[in-house]
């Protein structure tokens, strides 16, 4: 029974996924109290086109002397902790002045209608149709006509699903919607963000997530009978048992995953990009360098706007945060890694504030860079004129070597040159330290930093293969994008490849002792061997046969410091944030019988004529 498994998840009530778990314990009750003293909060229902009404909340400020644009923010996760939001992430705009609305989305807590995971985009034309967009439309148009004092603009903004209905909001924007940010916004759900990176399952966000929405109007938390969960995605064996063990075909999302294994119409039709076809509205897209959920989509969105973006009114920042990491504390520090300054707080005062006083408000002047980065490593914020900024940089190639040692200089060896791995789905490489709770595991799981943790812990596993530069003679700075291209042979007909380029810090560092030697992720990504024809029809991979592969493991600003290292590992399970390739061809991983997973031995070549390699593009000095 789902009912029996799952507990209702009261945190998460209070202030929405990302923001609830991370606040300080105490901190919050006395400062909230002070924020809502502040305001008049109307509690109303806001009427849709179809006759749906959402439950929104609009905060007016007590000492409002004179018209104030809107501030609004759209969530399914649940509106009646909205006090938290001026905890930090709001503090500076609420110091500024704007009437505040929080608003249900469709089908989540009490706002009426059906919830639909990620509601695809309605077709233009379809006028009769409704999505996120048309009842951020509907929503806008009933507070200007109904709240009074109002200067007759919008602004709107959230992170990750909060930032997907702030972009849905602006495809058919309202005219007086005058201002967004989408912020770790996802774009597209089977190429990059929560469920599916470039076709591999993300297997424990994607279950836990889907169970968590759709098991009621509320956020619900699936019961694990254990705490490291890695032991129970290994038990739970193939992902039929998903549904035969645990949610019985009850949620929507699941079913989804299985009957679209491949990047069919289903996804297509959810991804917002070919939606993106104007930019009108001033737009300030955020994103984090270390965010375990949704970086793709910000830059995605970003890069699509730009194409449109005739006025110069479309933005990027990227800074060095976790998921939602700008929203909240000082942002100085992510895990064990420092940036000796407060990222966050000057993102919230230096450019969200002025970015919505600017547009809102005719407050201040328009120098926004095009893009703002945060180059951790020099430890810097740097202002781009186009972003990636490919004047400035040399693609450059970093290729494997015998011995484990990683170079500029192009491989030579004769073409069997590989070194080979056995990968074992009955033993697969966690993706992060063990025990691995519950991502959302309430009272902290290590979720929200488990891409700064050092990846020495599985460099001496046989399945891992490590490629390391000589110290650094002096700073690497990169800036851009990172590809990796692997050639690669498997004995089996079906293979995943994760690719991740990595800092390793000097052995000496009386800086930071308990730093030494660490081996910090700068990039990362997976490719599922299957799709390397394209993502629409996936094909067996011919046994023993040297391919390419290449992918792209996102964009970065970074300095690899002189004196440290740089290093490579390959290795193809990750798990159970990515669930297991069987290693042998099935049309669909989703109906994979336990028999289909076998152990392969894996070939990575670095030779002449296969010479695998990771390419970064370095900053002229
Ligand atoms: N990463 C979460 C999410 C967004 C959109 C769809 C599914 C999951 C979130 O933090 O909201």
């Amino acid at each position: 029974m789902i009912g029996r498994r799952l507990v209702l998840w009261t945190l998460g009530l209070a202030l929405g996924l990302s923001a609830a778990l991370l606040l300080p314990a105490g901190a919050l009750p006395a400062q909230q109290a002070q924020v809502a003293d502040r305001f008049s909060v109307m509690d109303t229902m806001i009427p849709t086109r179809d006759g749906v009404r959402l439950h929104t909340k609009i905060l007016v400020p007590k000492n409002q002397s004179g018209p104030l644009p809107f501030v609004m923010k759209r969530t399914p996760y649940g509106i009646e902790g909205w006090q938290g939001n001026f905890v930090a992430y709001f503090k500076d705009l609420a110091d500024e002045g704007y009437i505040f609305v929080f608003q249900d989305i469709r089908g989540r807590y009490r706002s009426e209608g059906t919830f639909v995971m990620q509601r695809p985009a309605r077709s233009p034309g379809d006028a009769k149709a409704i999505d996120e967009g048309t009842d951020t439309y509907d929503t806008i148009d009933w507070l200007l006509k109904h709240v009074p004092n109002h200067n007759g603009r919008v602004g709107i903004l959230g992170v990750s699903y909060d930032g997907w209905t702030t972009i849905m909001g602006a495809l058919e924007p309202h005219p007086g919607l005058k201002a967004i940010s989408p912020q770790a916004s996802p774009a597209d759900m089977w190429l990059g963000e929560d469920f599916h990176h470039n076709g591999a399952f993300r297997l424990s966000y994607g279950f836990e997530y889907a169970a968590r929405m759709e098991t009621s109007k509320e956020q619900t938390q699936f019961e694990f009978d254990r705490y490291d969960t890695y032991d129970w995605y290994l038990e739970l064996g193939p992902l039929s048992n998903v549904n035969l063990k645990y949610l019985m075909g009850k949620i929507p999302t699941w079913n989804d995953y299985v009957a679209h294994p491949d990047y069919d119409e289903f996804w297509k039709r959810q991804t917002l990009i070919p939606h993106l076809k104007s930019a009108t509205v001033p737009a300030l897209n955020v994103a984090g360098w270390w965010d375990q959920e949704d970086f793709y989509g910000p830059i995605r969105i970003y890069d699509e706007l730009e194409k449109h973006d005739t006025q110069g009114i479309n933005y990027l920042v990227v800074g060095p945060w976790n998921h939602g990491g700008w929203s909240r504390g000082t942002g100085d520090k992510l895990g064990p890694i420092s940036f000796d300054n407060p990222t966050s707080q000057y993102f919230r005062e230096q450019v969200q504030a002025p970015f919505f006083a600017f547009f809102l408000k005719d407050k201040g002047s328009r120098n926004f860079p095009e893009a703002l980065t945060f180059e951790a490593g020099s430890n810097q914020w740097r202002r781009w004129d186009a972003w990636p900024p490919k004047r400035q940089t040399d693609d450059r190639n970093l290729y494997f070597h015998p011995d484990g040692r990683l170079s500029f200089d192009a491989p030579a060896g004769g073409s069997n040159a590989f070194d080979a791995y056995v990968s074992d789905p009955a033993h697969p490489v966690p993706y992060r330290h063990r025990p691995i709770p519950a991502t959302y595991f309430p009272g902290g799981s290590g979720w929200p930093t488990w891409l700064v943790e050092d990846q020495r812990f599985v460099k001496h596993r046989p399945d891992v293969l490590s490629y390391e530069s000589e110290p650094l003679t002096e700073d690497v700075t990169i800036a851009g994008d990172v590809v990796a291209r692997l050639f690669a042979a498997t004995t089996g007909t079906d293979a995943d490849w994760v690719v991740k380029l990595i800092d390793v810090y000097p052995e000496r560092y009386p800086e930071n002792w308990s730093l030494a030697g660490n081996a910090l992720m700068v990039s990362n990504e997976v490719f599922r061997g299957r799709y390397r024809t394209g993502f629409e029809r996936p094909v067996a991979i011919p046994r023993d046969s040297v391919l390419e592969y290449s992918w792209s493991l996102h964009t970065q600003n970074y300095t690899f410091k002189r004196g440290h290292r740089i290093m490579v590992q390959v290795q193809s399970t990750w798990f159970p944030i990515i669930d297991r390739n069987p290693q042998t061809f099935v049309p669909n991983i989703f109906e994979a019988k336990e028999t289909d997973f076998q152990r392969q031995a894996h070939r990575i070549y670095r030779a002449a004529r296969f010479p695998s390699h990771v390419t970064v593009p370095v900053v002229r000095p």
